[in-house]
């Protein structure tokens, strides 16, 4: 956690903003509605303690609450949770630490702040050793703690209408966050108490796991129409704005049959995401995107795990697969008829009971398959690929283009170019209009750039066809990312060529 200056925040949107807190957000309607006074506060904040307007090691409150959320933000929470550690003269029984990650990883967090936290859902006063039966979870989100300049909740309502999964893939949490699968929620109250205290927001993010999955879909949408999410639907105020529904994690495309989209489709769904997380599951996948836009849909959004079990060249393909859908809903010069935008989404391992402690860190790499390897087409994911898919993804503000000219410069119009790509030094990834000679179509105007991007593809190419020893003293400098082991290398190498080349990773 860290503290943002709300200034830098203003211009932006709801969508650009934080997702709020949402726990401590229902904790603070609990508490409040005990009579207790709450203040939140971002990361490690003397404030608090100076408004004891005591000593030092002094504090006013009778209770610290500190949520986790990702497992890779191990080092931020320790030193979170020292630091009010400290702070209450280190009695522990002060300060509570739940949410995400603690409920990953509790004996990982007691061993090192000797905090036993709150694993799971909040469905009980008793978790957090106070009397009472409301179920903390279905309370409304206490807004008015926050920062409306920081989290988006200018706009949105965030909301669950079932809890769990039924599904328990290997690489995610939800069976351990959310163990028991609840599949159904009654929303209206929730909504129309929100409505109440914070005005008619447009926006509704339901974050479900698996909603599709659940036998209460039909319910789940007549209560969403009757909340007013209907198509055309808008909110009562002046002037009027759309109302919208957000399935935020995505739509499982295994449920996605007519029945299903018919039933959707009374809703105003935007956009309508679609995850496509392994290759083998394209046929699903297409036919998933070709039922909802016949049925009207018209805004994808389209998650792709990577980095898990896959390898570059499938996420090539699932990429190269979306670009086909968006070329085929695009007449040259009319608008599109359909777009879909692609979000490669690299995979954070939840586990790691080796010593390695891979999910305490954000740039986990899978173990490589076997020793024989064809690096060309059969390359393994590497720290440099996964970082060069985030450089590429960067620079069009996080996603694919549904644009197909500018998703191909982007990620490489060939299978080759992508992994020339995912191998190019950060400074010609990033600055292609100085260094990539080639003028596009859809650019005619643009000033060649020098040519070092089509230099450095020819370069990586012949060494990939090779595999030969100055193949693989290349490839072990640059994978690791690491700017030390390419000065090493620089410093050992006898290849003109790869020591030409080696210099640009060290700008
Ligand atoms: C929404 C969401 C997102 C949102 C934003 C998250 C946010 N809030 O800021 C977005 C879309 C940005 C996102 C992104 C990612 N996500 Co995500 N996301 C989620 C999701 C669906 C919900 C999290 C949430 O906010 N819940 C809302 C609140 C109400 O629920 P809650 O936190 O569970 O709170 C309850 C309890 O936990 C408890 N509680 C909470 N806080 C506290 C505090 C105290 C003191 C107490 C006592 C109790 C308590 O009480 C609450 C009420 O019951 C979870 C899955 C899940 N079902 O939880 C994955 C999840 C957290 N995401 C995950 C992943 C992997 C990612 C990505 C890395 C994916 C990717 N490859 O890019 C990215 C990372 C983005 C980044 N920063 O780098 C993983 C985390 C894995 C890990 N190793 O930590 C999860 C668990 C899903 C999974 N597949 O396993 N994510
Ligand atoms: S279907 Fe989605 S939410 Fe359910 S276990 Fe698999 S990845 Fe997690």
């Amino acid at each position: 956690m860290s503290v943002t200056n709300p200034e830098n925040k203003k211009k932006y949107g709801d969508e650009s903003l934080w997702y709020p807190p949402i726990g401590l957000l229902k904790l603070a309607t609990f508490h409040r509605k005990r009579g207790d006074e709450v203040k939140f506060v971002i990361g490690c904040d003397k404030t608090v303690f100076q408004e004891s307007g005591l000593f030092t090691n002094e504090i006013l409150w009778d209770r610290i609450y500190i949520t986790t959320l990702f497992t890779f933000d191990w080092k931020n929470i320790i030193k979170t949770v020292n630091f009010y550690k400290g702070a209450v003269g280190g009695s522990i029984h002060k300060i509570f630490i739940g949410g995400i990650m603690a409920s990953l990883m509790p004996e990982d967090i007691y061993e090192e702040t000797g905090i036993q936290p709150v694993v799971g859902i909040l469905n009980s006063p008793k978790k957090i050793g106070l009397d009472g039966k409301e179920n903390i979870d279905q309370l409304p989100p206490d807004y008015s703690i926050l920062d409306s300049r920081i989290y988006a909740i200018n706009d949105t309502y965030y909301a669950y209408t079932t809890r769990g999964c039924i599904n328990h893939c290997p690489w995610c949490g939800v069976s351990v966050i959310e163990p028991t699968y609840c599949n159904y929620i009654d929303i209206k109250p929730l909504i129309r108490q929100m409505r109440a205290m914070y005005g008619d927001k447009s926006r509704l993010k339901l974050m479900d796991n698996n909603i599709l999955a659940s036998p209460y879909i039909d319910q789940i949408v007549k209560d969403l129409v009757e909340l007013g999410y209907g198509r055309g639907e808008t909110t009562n105020t002046s002037p009027p704005r759309t109302r919208m529904i957000d399935f935020n994690q995505g739509l499982e495309a295994t449920y996605i049959n007519d029945k299903k989209i018919s039933l959707l489709d009374k809703l105003n769904i935007k956009p309508m995401r679609i995850a496509f997380d392994k290759l083998s599951y394209k046929s699903i996948y297409i036919n998933a995107i070709r039922i909802a836009r016949e049925h009207g849909f018209r805004d994808f959004s389209n998650y792709m795990l990577y980095n898990e079990k896959d390898t570059p060249r499938e996420l090539y393909e699932r990429l190269i697969i979306n670009i086909g859908l968006n070329k085929q809903w695009r007449n040259s010069y009319e608008k599109p008829t359909a777009v879909i935008y692609s979000y490669p989404m690299r995979f954070a391992p939840i586990k790691d009971k080796s010593s390695q402690k891979l999910n305490r860190n954000r740039d986990y790499v899978p173990p490589k398959k076997s020793k024989k390897i064809d690096f060309l087409y059969n390359a393994q994911w590497t720290k440099r690929f996964t970082r060069n898919i985030e450089v590429i993804k960067g620079a069009a503000h996080g996603a694919i283009s549904p644009t197909p000219d500018l998703a191909l410069r982007a990620i490489g119009e060939t299978y080759e170019e992508f992994i020339s790509n995912l191998y190019m030094p950060e400074e010609l990834l990033r600055h292609r209009n100085k260094y990539e000679a080639r003028i596009y179509a859809n650019d005619p105007t643009r000033k060649p750039g020098t040519g070092a991007v089509e230099n450095f593809r020819e370069f990586i190419l012949r060494l990939l066809k090779k595999q030969d020893k100055i193949f693989f003293e290349f490839h072990e400098a640059v994978s690791p990312c690491s700017k030390e082991i390419v000065r090493k290398v620089l410093n050992t190498s006898n290849n003109k060529e790869v020591r030409e080349w080696l210099v640009w990773y060290l700008k």
